[in-house]
């Protein structure tokens, strides 16, 4: 098939679970776009666009094997490339060897088109999201993470077994950190215009556990199976869809937060700039204590980076 202009999204470490199941939802969502498996490993890559290209042939995109020179010049270039977490691991272990990894990867891209967004989903992704937009040289508008969208994915699918609501009509989001750290906003949080925590099949329900069980899933999922990509996939091929159709959908995603001074899942709208807006969350005095904890998690670490 021939190549879509305007449309091409590389995903870095696309020969890994992660990126393969990003590029394959990618396909099979629909979206037009011509999808470039980058991996240091080339058989990898090779392997996965293959077997991915097989399933393309009903649908509007294409998917190939290409070099770290052409992913630089992608539309958008989505990173899952890194070590991931061994069971019990907390993602923010990940750090030191994920930074040299990422580090080395926005070299190999050089040069990047001016226009590229870059979305980060290795982990700690709060944390190399800061670190890719530093080494990559592109405008912190056009570098964001995945951040606590598959936690709030994973908020909704909960709340709505306990509502008996579709998760797409529960707004309430996980936010701070895709991490130890993050919490739910649930002051803030909306089921069909009322506060959610008025809903009748709420009431008496322990907020904590909920958050506890959200926040456990990813080390559910690992020590059962080794590692985490079919939710993550489909958010971060959700994510560059609103990228690459300029559709300004709010995510709660990691983006530069000026009031906070740094990278923060925090929910945004984006489009084919990148991120167009960022909002300002109405917090209790609880959700605020636990934000602070976040933002200086955060920044701590970010510090070490610069
Ligand atoms: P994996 O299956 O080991 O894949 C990683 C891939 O990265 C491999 O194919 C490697 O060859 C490749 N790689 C390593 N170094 C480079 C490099 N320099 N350039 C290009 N490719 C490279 O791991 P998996 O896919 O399971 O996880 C990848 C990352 O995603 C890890 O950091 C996970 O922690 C992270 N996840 C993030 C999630 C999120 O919600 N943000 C969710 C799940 C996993």
């Amino acid at each position: 098939m021939s190549t879509i202009p305007g449309n091409k999204v590389a995903v870095i470490g696309g020969g890994g679970n992660v990126g393969a199941a990003t590029a394959f939802a990618l396909i099979a969502r629909g979206v037009p776009t011509e999808v470039l498996v980058v991996d240091v490993v080339d058989k990898a890559a090779q392997g996965q666009a293959l077997d991915i290209s097989d399933a393309s042939f009903m649908m509007p995109g294409t998917c190939r094997k290409a070099s770290f020179k052409e992913a630089g010049q992608a539309d958008v270039i989505i990173v899952t490339a890194g070590a991931r977490q061994q069971p019990g691991e907390p993602r923010s272990n990940l750090i030191d060897r994920n930074y040299t990894i990422i580090k080395s990867i926005m070299d190999s891209l050089q040069p990047i088109k001016s226009t590229a967004k870059i979305l980060m989903v290795s982990n700690p992704v709060d944390v190399l999201t800061h670190i890719a937009q530093k080494t990559s040289g592109l405008p912190r508008q056009q570098v964001i993470g995945s951040g606590t969208y598959l936690d709030t994915g994973r908020l909704r699918n909960a709340l709505s077994e306990i509502t008996s609501v579709s998760p797409s009509s529960i707004h309430a989001y996980m936010l701070g950190e895709h991490g130890d750290n993050q919490f739910t906003g649930w002051s803030s949080a909306r089921i069909g215009g009322r506060p959610l925590l008025d809903h009748p099949k709420l009431q008496g329900v322990d907020l904590e556990s909920i958050n506890y069980k959200i926040s456990r899933k990813a080390y559910e999922i690992i020590e059962a199976k080794g590692s985490t990509y079919f939710g993550i996939g489909m958010c971060a091929s959700t994510i560059a869809e609103a990228l690459l159709n300029n559709t300004s959908q709010v995510f709660p995603i990691v983006n530069y937060v000026e009031g906070f001074g740094c990278y923060m899942s925090w929910p945004a709208a984006i489009g084919s700039d990148g991120v167009e807006q960022s909002f300002d969350v109405k917090l209790d005095g609880e959700e605020t204590k636990k934000l602070k904890i976040a933002i200086d998690a955060i920044k701590e670490v970010c510090d070490k980076y610069q």
